[in-house]
């Protein structure tokens, strides 16, 4: 069974809507539908931290100096705000966002990314947990969230900000209606495109994300360099493969290669990808952990990148299978372009190997017929663990191809 990974949408942005000042609204409903603006005093040196939506229509905005939202909005209602109250609304909304995934990343008191792509059969759809998590906010905090449902992180950040305050988006996941979507919005909105680099940008008449989308690699290359040139083109296209990050788990394991030169020979791609394959499995057991799903991306001279992803019948930890199940994935896919970049992970850990449907190992004899082929397969490959590690002892410098990113 073949799956294409990112073809539907799993990863979620939510960012409460001016949360601070919200927090303040609520501990005073006198206050609800004014103007607030949380930070230092009216007359004070300092800035405003946040203001309320109400306050925003004045042009109130965060790090303005207060005496200037003062004069933008001298009937506004200013509070030093309580900082303590607002980490322990953060801890609850961070509650809310583990109900439904333990892939939650941070990235600040009020903003998360959540990897739901495992909590569907328990929840629904991303959209749909999504606008759980929203009603939970309101319903339980009396506060109100903005989500963005996407594919990927860059596109989750972007959407979640379109619809604010108290808004969902859905970004399309067909790759052409992305891009479609996206090339309205101002270089400014990708992440990590400042004011200087997007001044520069601006300059040669780069305004857009389509305004990137239409100018070749190699010019932009030229202009900004070869690593920011490539991060921002693929970004532009919809293509951001960081995953969402979490202290807590780890989620996956994967190594990827990129040829020096894009590659037309199809036995050095299954050379490279096979030792890829071995240091993938050499990091699970060194991890002790089985896997049960084994992805293959490849990514052509055009930088257009797929991923195919295979369930396996029972979860593994052995080189061989890892390299079985990669090497059929790209047989099944056409190449009919050089390849850029190849790589292989493994995901859906377990402590132990267990059976897709645990009730096989139990019921079925070829199941446990497997297991027993799969423990010599095991016991080899920790062999070969044990011969890679001496190896290194002795101060022989290992042909290994490493992660590149
Ligand atoms: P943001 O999410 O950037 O802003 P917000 O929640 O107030 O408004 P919205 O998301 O609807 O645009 O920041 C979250 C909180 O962090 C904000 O309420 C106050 C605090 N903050 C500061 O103290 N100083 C700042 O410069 C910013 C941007 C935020
Ligand atoms: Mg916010």
């Amino acid at each position: 069974m073949i799956e294409e990974a990112e073809s539907r949408a799993g990863i979620l942005h939510i960012d409460m809507d001016a949360f601070f000042a919200s927090v303040e609204q609520r501990e005073h409903p006198e206050w609800r539908g004014k103007p607030v603006i949380v930070g230092s005093g009216p007359h004070e040196r300092g800035v405003v931290s946040t203001a309320s939506y109400e306050a925003r229509k004045f042009g109130v905005h965060s790090a303005m100096p207060s005496r200037e939202a003062y004069r933008l909005c001298p009937h506004g209602i200013f509070t030093p705000g309580n900082h303590q109250l607002y980490s322990e609304v953060s801890a609850q909304i961070f509650e809310i966002f583990h109900r439904y995934t333990p892939f939650v990343e941070g990235l600040s008191c009020d903003e998360a990314f959540l990897d739901v792509y495992g909590s569907y059969r328990l929840f629904g759809s991303a959209f749909e947990i999504g606008e759980k998590i929203r009603k939970s906010i309101r319903e339980e905090l009396q506060l109100t969230a903005s989500v963005g449902v996407a594919p990927n992180k860059f596109l989750a950040k972007l959407a979640s900000d379109m619809n604010k305050p108290d808004g969902i988006t859905e970004v399309p996941t067909d790759p052409r209606e992305i891009q479609r979507f996206i090339a309205p919005l101002p270089v400014r909105s990708i992440f990590g495109v400042g004011g200087t680099l997007a001044k520069h940008l601006n300059q040669v008449g780069i305004r857009t994300i389509g305004d990137l989308q239409n100018i070749p690699l190699k010019a932009l290359v030229g202009l900004l360099g070869e690593n920011t040139a490539e991060h921002l083109h693929m970004l532009a296209f919809g293509y951001d493969e960081r995953e969402v990050s979490t202290d807590r788990v780890e989620k996956s394991i994967s190594r990827e290669y990129t040829f020096s030169e894009d590659e037309e020979n199809l036995a050095e791609v299954r050379r490279v990808l096979l030792e890829l394959a071995s240091d993938v499995g050499a990091q699970l057991r060194a991890s002790k952990k089985y896997a049960i799903t084994i992805k293959l991306k490849l990514r052509w001279s055009d930088f257009k990148t797929i991923t195919r992803q295979r369930t396996l019948p029972f979860s593994i930890c052995d080189d061989f299978s890892i390299r079985d199940a990669a090497i059929d994935l790209l047989s099944q896919q056409k190449i009919d372009a050089p390849i850029r970049l190849i790589g292989i992970g493994v995901s859906g850990f377990s402590n132990e190997s267990i059976t897709k449907d645990a009730q096989l190992t139990l019921f079925d004899d070829p199941a446990t017929e497997r297991t027993e082929q799969i423990l010599k397969k095991e016991r080899l490959s920790k062999t070969l663990d044990k011969l890679r590690s001496d190896v290194l002892d002795g101060g022989d410098i290992r042909l290994g191809i490493g992660d590149t990113r």
